[in-house]
């Protein structure tokens, strides 16, 4: 079922070709603006008392740099190295690179592909991907498809990783609805510090039953990374320190960018890449922004939002029309700690596309047989803060619930991080799941169609039904997307059987 001959062929390919994408972060010298929102403004979630000051000293702000200077790179798409009747193949290597973020200083990074993000991959449905991974940096790496349906030897288990040198190849079915997925490392203990310095792009299922909606396409189909950075005055990305000293937002890399776009309507994915911390996000003065799909795909009708918020894991897709914006103006997309992004509207375009009052029906899951209790906190106990589910840290040995294949659940996801107070969210690999109710009452504005990540506040209780009709049997992973806290032990394995 693997297709020996293509990864055959693909490691025939990788030896002869270095496909590099380049994307810099090219910042003019425009005025300089340092920050004025920072420090106390930051709402990114207070982290356990990790703090690792030893190996230097203590960075609490980045360099100043121009707002708006950067023009926001759409991540180019990577091309597949070769392509069979039912398979696109790629070659996605980990490499270390020094690249130009913040303007006149070196940034050493880890890349897919020597992107910065990772490249975009464009997935079709029912057509395979296989990704070859060669590892070129000093210490293992792995690749987890996060959203996606893929068999738990391909879902980038802690322990399978990939040691510097070797070479692997990731199979991904893309049997599920279109979705804006993303891939990142998921090596064990290492996952935070690796994301953090670059390990994560954009996957893309398209899906040809969404070709008739006429949603905004193409170019106007743009894919934007979100995440927060530490830089200290040599350009270097800071991670140990508190994450709410990230003081830099970069959208697809570049810090704080401006993105030309005609008067006409975008489809924007947006996705929280970074590894700790919550956006909230809202257009200019609070403009209406429609959204149309959550982590697992379009919502079965578009909603009308003026804010929408988006914890470490989690997509959201927005259509928003800039032809009710004159030429010349300039909107600014926020977070609540300040700008993100700046879209200049530079020209009109004609625009066919639109955003019909149905998308897609979602189908009903079936009654529930099984309810589970899942309880994220730190224990402080022992003194240092470690991570547990249900009052366990991660054991990578050990199977914590056993869910049978083809049966739905609900699961009662509790963050009992109240004092002190901490937010948690929660990732369930290998399937999407509905949100049943937050906190006893329906669920939130940022819960809506099918989830792989949600968002829970200190205390909050989310209730979510899965159904497990999967081709998969194994194990796999649900943990805490802040990625520090599953480092630390926020992480637990489920294994589906027969
Ligand atoms: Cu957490």
């Amino acid at each position: 079922m693997c297709g020996g001959e293509d990864l055959d062929a693909l490691g025939e390919s990788m030896l002869n070709r270095r496909k590099m994408l380049a994307v810099g972060g090219a910042a003019g010298a425009a005025l300089l603006v340092s920050y004025g929102w920072r420090s106390s403004l930051m709402a990114a979630p207070p982290g356990p008392e990790t703090h690792d000051h030893t190996s230097g000293p203590v960075v609490l702000s980045s360099p100043p740099f121009a707002l708006f200077a950067a023009r926001m790179p759409v991540v180019p798409e990577l091309a597949p190295v070769a392509r069979t009747s039912t398979s696109d193949l790629y070659h996605l290597p980990v490499v270390p690179r020094n690249i130009e973020i913040l303007p006149g200083l070196p940034t050493p990074v880890l890349t897919f592909g020597g992107s910065f993000p990772g490249p975009t991959i464009r997935a079709r449905a029912g057509r395979r991907v296989v990704v070859a991974v060669e590892n070129q940096a000093a210490s293992p790496a792995n690749v987890h498809l996060h959203g996606g349906h893929v068999a738990p030897e391909h879902d980038g288990h802690p322990l399978d990783t990939i040691a510097p040198a070797a070479t692997r190849g990731y199979f991904y079915p893309n049997t599920q609805q279109g979705a804006t997925l993303w891939y990142h490392d998921h090596s064990h203990h290492t996952e935070a510090e690796h994301v953090y310095k670059g390990l994560h792009g954009v996957y893309i299922i398209d899906d040809p039953a969404e070709v008739g909606l006429n949603l905004p396409s193409g170019e106007y189909d743009v894919p934007i990374s979100l995440r927060d950075a530490l830089f200290d005055t040599s350009g270097n990305l800071v991670f140990s320190g508190n994450p709410r000293d990230r003081d830099v937002i970069l959208a697809n890399g570049v810090p704080v960018p401006h993105f030309p776009v005609a008067a006409r309507k975008y489809r924007l994915r947006l996705v929280n890449a970074a590894t700790e911390r919550s956006f909230t996000l809202s257009l200019g003065g609070g403009d209406e922004m429609i959204q149309i799909a959550s982590d697992g795909g379009l919502l079965p009708a578009p909603v009308a939002r003026t804010e929408v918020a988006i914890s470490s894991g989690e997509r959201v897709e927005v259509v928003v029309d800039f032809a009710r914006y004159p030429v010349g103006s300039q909107v600014v997309l926020y977070d609540a700690t300040g700008p993100v992004l700046r879209f200049d509207v530079t020209h009109t375009a004609a625009d066919r596309s639109r955003v019909p009052a149905t998308l897609r029906e979602l189908p009903v899951l079936p009654a529930a047989t099984v309810t589970r209790d899942v309880v994220l906190a730190f224990d402080r106990t022992t003194g240092s803060a470690l991570g547990v589910v249900n009052g366990k840290v991660f054991d990578p040995h050990r199977v914590d619930f056993q869910v049978r294949r083809g049966t739905t659940e609900v699961w009662n996801v509790h963050n009992a991080d109240v004092e002190p107070a901490v937010p948690h969210n929660f990732h369930l690999h290998l399937v999407q799941f509905s949100v049943l109710s937050r906190n006893g009452g329906p669920p939130g504005p940022d819960d809506l169609g099918r989830k792989d990540t949600v968002m829970l506040a200190p205390g909050e209780t989310v209730q979510v039904k899965a159904h497990f009709g999967t081709e998969h049997l194994g194990r796999y992973l649900y943990h805490c997307h802040f990625l520090k806290h599953s480092s630390l032990g926020m992480m637990a394995t489920m294994e589906i059987v027969a």
